[in-house]
């Protein structure tokens, strides 16, 4: 009784909030068919150098605690709305990085304060379930209208996980189970398989491997940490798996330019696949499973065509080896389609699709067969979290009542005609704008001018992500519209003019 009063004083508190600051807030009035009206700021409103007083105050007090090397600034999120992060100096910004492409429709809508609200909800966020033993009555429900109603095409099962790298550890799991379960002929294991994996010795733990691209990034987990390959920083002094690493394509862009050229080493990288491949299992360490993003983003939103995705897609199916798609940072819209591999038009695209980030819960989809045939081996405590699937609904609904996906792809435009045309007018700085929707990236000259970009684009109002070596990445909410990358542009254009 006393959270549900605490819960409703909470929703109270906002809802306030938002009343007294009224006159601040920009009331975008919507047809009555959509969601609550977004109640949102007009545009960025600086006070301080970011990270201001407070920011550093609060750093130095965790230094005390923790690492703080990573830390931007401490935000407050009690009063950040819609595309607008404030933070604890009182600084609003235009947010394009959304906590690492994870918030998908904003900050506090109101929709998803709702459902926080109802107390027929409290209990989910009150009382978190081992899952994998006692589920709520609501939980297949929930699974079926919240994650099963956007399941890729031909996967209809799917598991949940806390966050991404849980989720490809598992998914990688799921994989491995299924490989040597067919090589056994599905039969039962040995006394001799069940006795060697206690002392991590073969049969029982085989030597299957994982074939990842150079440039990925998969998480930082033990298993999936094999399979990274963007930056030293994730990787250094970590004992990992001798597991095959193959070449992901280094394209030129714009791809409509460089038809010919791109076609070249996309053939030269498969080429690769398929001898790492033949490679690795000759020397007993077979393949198992691919895994790929759609857009390398951590190691710098680099793309590949859609003819190498669908022919990686066969290779994994003539070398009968998972192909798993990583959507833990394209997936939940940001492309303009809910999954980035909905662009390839593919008729069996994936046999497992990882999720996180925007979709609020981690987790994957798969194909049947790789559903393990005995408890207990794909499992952990939690297996997510309920009350993210009673989000993750509302999220949904708002995407699909709002046409959010339609948005996307009219915001993304007005920004990429705008990167366009950043690079054309100052083509010793900016190049190699590339993307699909709002998920866009842009290459600077090097890092230490990118990095300066990012920190003056902060202090003037605009939180903005780098990739990769030297580039910058925008990962804004789907509640990006087109006025707020005009609002972007107007900031960017001005710093930009320090560079003429
Ligand atoms: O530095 C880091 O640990 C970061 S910065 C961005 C991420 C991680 N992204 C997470 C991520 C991802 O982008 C892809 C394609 N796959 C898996 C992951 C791992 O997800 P988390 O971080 O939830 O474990």
């Amino acid at each position: 009784m006393a959270s549900m009063l605490l819960c409703r004083q909470l929703a109270v508190n906002l809802q306030q909030n938002l009343r007294l600051s009224a006159p601040r807030y920009r009331c975008i009035s919507k047809a009555a068919t959509k969601s609550s009206p977004d109640v949102e700021f007009d545009g960025p409103s600086m006070k301080t150098e970011v990270p201001g007083p407070r920011s550093r105050e609060l750093t130095e007090q965790l230094d005390k605690i923790q690492n703080t090397g990573a830390i931007n600034f401490f935000c407050n999120y009690e009063e950040s709305r819609g595309n607008y992060l404030v933070d604890v100096d009182g600084n609003r910004m235009l947010d394009l990085y959304t906590q690492i492409s994870s918030i998908p429709i904003g900050y506090n809508h109101p929709a998803l304060l709702k459902v926080m609200q109802n107390p027929q909800n409290l209990s989910a966020f009150v009382n978190r379930p081992a899952l994998g033993i006692l589920p709520p009555e609501n939980f297949p429900g929930n699974l079926l209208d919240a994650l099963l109603s956007v399941a890729p095409r031909g996967l209809r099962k799917v598991q949940t996980m806390a966050c991404g790298s849980c989720s490809n550890e598992n998914a990688y799991k799921a994989a491995f189970i299924w490989y040597r379960n067919k090589e056994r002929g599905n039969m039962k294991p040995t006394k001799e398989d069940l006795d060697s994996c206690l002392s991590n010795q073969a049969p029982g733990c085989p030597e299957f491997s994982i074939l990842s691209f150079m440039g990925g990034f998969h998480g930082r987990t033990l298993g999936c940490l094999a399979t990274t390959h963007s930056k030293a920083v994730h990787k250094l002094d970590i004992p990992t798996f001798d597991w095959p690493v193959a070449p992901f394509p280094r394209l030129r862009y714009p791809l409509e330019e460089f038809v010919r050229e791109n076609a070249q080493e996309e053939a030269r990288c498969l080429e690769e696949v398929e001898d790492l491949i033949v490679k690795y299992r000759k020397i007993g360490k077979t393949v198992a499973g691919i895994v790929v993003e759609p857009i390398q983003s951590e190691g710098g939103d680099n793309h590949a065509s859609v003819d190498f995705f669908k022919k990686l897609r066969d290779i994994a199916r003539k070398h009968g080896c998972v192909f798993h798609v990583d959507e833990v940072q394209t997936g939940g819209g940001g492309t303009g389609k809910f999954w980035a591999h909905e662009h390839w038009g593919m008729d069996d695209p994936a046999d497992i699709v990882s999720f996180s980030k925007k979709m609020l819960t981690g987790g994957y989809f798969h194909k049947d067969e790789l559903t393990p045939a005995e408890p207990y081996r794909i499992f952990n405590t939690w297996m997510g979290d309920p009350s993210k699937n009673l989000l993750l609904n509302e999220v949904l609904n708002v995407i699909r009542t709002d046409s959010l996906l339609e948005e996307v792809s009219r915001a993304g435009k007005v920004l990429m005609d705008g990167l366009y045309d950043f690079q054309a007018r100052y083509p010793h700085l900016l190049s190699a704008a590339r993307g699909q929707g709002t998920f866009l990236a842009i290459d600077v000259r090097d890092d230490a001018t990118r990095n300066i970009l990012i920190m003056k684009a902060r202090n003037k109002g605009v939180v903005l992500g780098g990739c990769g070596e030297r580039s910058i990445r925008f990962r804004p909410s789907l509640v990006f519209k087109q006025h707020h990358a005009h609002v972007f542009l107007n900031i960017f254009n001005d710093i930009l003019a320090e560079y003429k």
